[in-house]
């Protein structure tokens, strides 16, 4: 084949004999003039992204090769999913086969009909898991990241962009890794809402710091009817984003870090009972880094209450997020090391608000119609 490109096709069924069906249109795919099967990933079963009534699913993603522009592509897997009985009569029902193309080579296409790279793959463990089997250092041309990298920060989950909400980007991480600083330099780029906690505002928290244990339930309660202000569905409009130099869910780890067991017990059930209007995150870029860089920080920063902190405690608090990250499954997190930021990278910073902006349903600006990026 000459002038061929390395196509992948993500395969999906949930209607009918699924196994037959796969295999059927990986067939019909092979026998298309123009295209050359490569390989195949296993097939999963996966649960229905976003209708919990639908049957399961039956997932995989095939690599080709092919000489066919990515529109002829695309009109001969329509043609595959009706020669196959698929019919399009509700969004999302189920089916017996669906093809979507996700990478047509590193061609980012935006036409009316055609998207490439599909643009929620990056949301699907099912799509990403077949990917990385089959080719684990492919990166996706707009995100510039590797389907390995991607797979990674969905943690098992599939997440599906709801427009009724607001778009919330949460920075989390340890005191003193640079959350503040993130958000900062992140809603200015992004020309975004800023929400930042009121860490000098706390009139506990100078006695919390000290030792005075007394007051940790007052604190907490401070910190937590604040943030339950800040990120009220209501208060926020949907669809436009903000950024918050922190994650709610912090709110527990730090109340079973300061809480006497009676304190924790009544902080418990206020908990639960107010936060159900909070708004979760639609992403969180994970910020991390040693506990003892971070203590230097805090010496740095020179905040008089917050220089008791031992390291211990920071240790004690990198555990605790280190678990609530490894069981996270409320949206893609995006781990980045605080060693690695480069304040004064213009193109590492055009590189992360690209990313976020794919997480967020920003489009990116129409390219040209097969335009082509490097
Ligand atoms: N289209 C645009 N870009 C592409 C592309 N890269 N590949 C257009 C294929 N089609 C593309 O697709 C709707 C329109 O998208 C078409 O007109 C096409 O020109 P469709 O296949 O007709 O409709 P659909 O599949 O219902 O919608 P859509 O948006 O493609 O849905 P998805 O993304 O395919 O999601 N859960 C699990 N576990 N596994 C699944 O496979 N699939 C879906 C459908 C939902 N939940 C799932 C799964
Ligand atoms: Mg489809």
């Amino acid at each position: 084949m000459q002038n061929s490109v390395t196509a992948y096709v993500g395969l999906g069924s949930n209607l009918g004999d699924r196994q037959k069906n796969i295999n059927d249109a990986i067939k019909m795919l092979t026998e298309t003039e123009g295209i050359e099967l490569l390989r195949t990933s296993d097939i999963i079963e996966t649960k229905p992204l976003a209708e919990p009534a639908q049957p399961n699913y039956l997932n995989n993603v095939v690599e080709i090769k092919t000489d066919l522009s990515a529109q002829v592509l695309h009109e001969k897997t329509l043609a595959i999913e009706a020669a196959l009985g698929r019919t399009r009569n509700l969004k999302w029902s189920p089916r017996t086969i669906d093809l979507d193309i996700l990478f047509f080579g590193d061609q980012i296409i935006n036409q009316p009909n055609l998207t490439i790279p599909h643009h929620q793959m990056h949301l699907r463990t099912f799509v990403l898991k077949g990917l990385s089997q089959l080719n684990p250092q492919l990166r996706h041309p707009v995100l510039n990241v590797s389907v390995t990298e991607l797979l990674a920060r969905l943690n098992d989950s599939d997440f599906l962009p709801d427009p009724g909400r607001a778009k919330l980007i949460s920075i989390a991480g340890i005191i003193g890794v640079g959350k503040t600083t993130l958000a900062n330099k992140l809603a200015e780029l992004l020309n975004c809402t800023l929400l930042l906690e009121p860490y000098d505002k706390n009139p506990f928290m100078p006695d919390v710091y000290a030792g005075k244990t007394d007051f940790a339930l007052d604190s907490q309660l401070f910190f937590l009817t604040h943030r339950i202000k800040q990120l009220n569905s209501d208060a926020l409009q949907k669809q436009k984003t903000y950024v918050t130099d922190y994650i709610f869910d912090k709110e527990l780890i730090y109340a079973n870090r300061q809480l006497n067991k009676i304190q924790l017990e009544l902080y418990n059930g206020i908990y639960s009972s107010l936060t159900s209007k909070v708004t979760t995150p639609m992403l969180v870029i994970y910020l991390t880094d040693t506990p003892e860089n971070c203590l230097e920080r805090i010496h740095k920063r020179n905040r008089p209450y917050e220089q008791e902190i031992q390291l211990t405690f920071l240790d004690a608090l990198y555990n605790d997020y280190q678990r609530l990250f490894g069981e996270w499954k409320t949206s893609p997190v995006i781990k980045i090391k605080a060693s690695k930021l480069d304040y004064d990278n213009n193109s590492y910073f055009e590189h992360l608000t690209n990313q976020i902006n794919c997480y967020t349903g920003v489009q990116a600006a129409p390219q040209p119609i097969d335009s082509v990026k490097a």
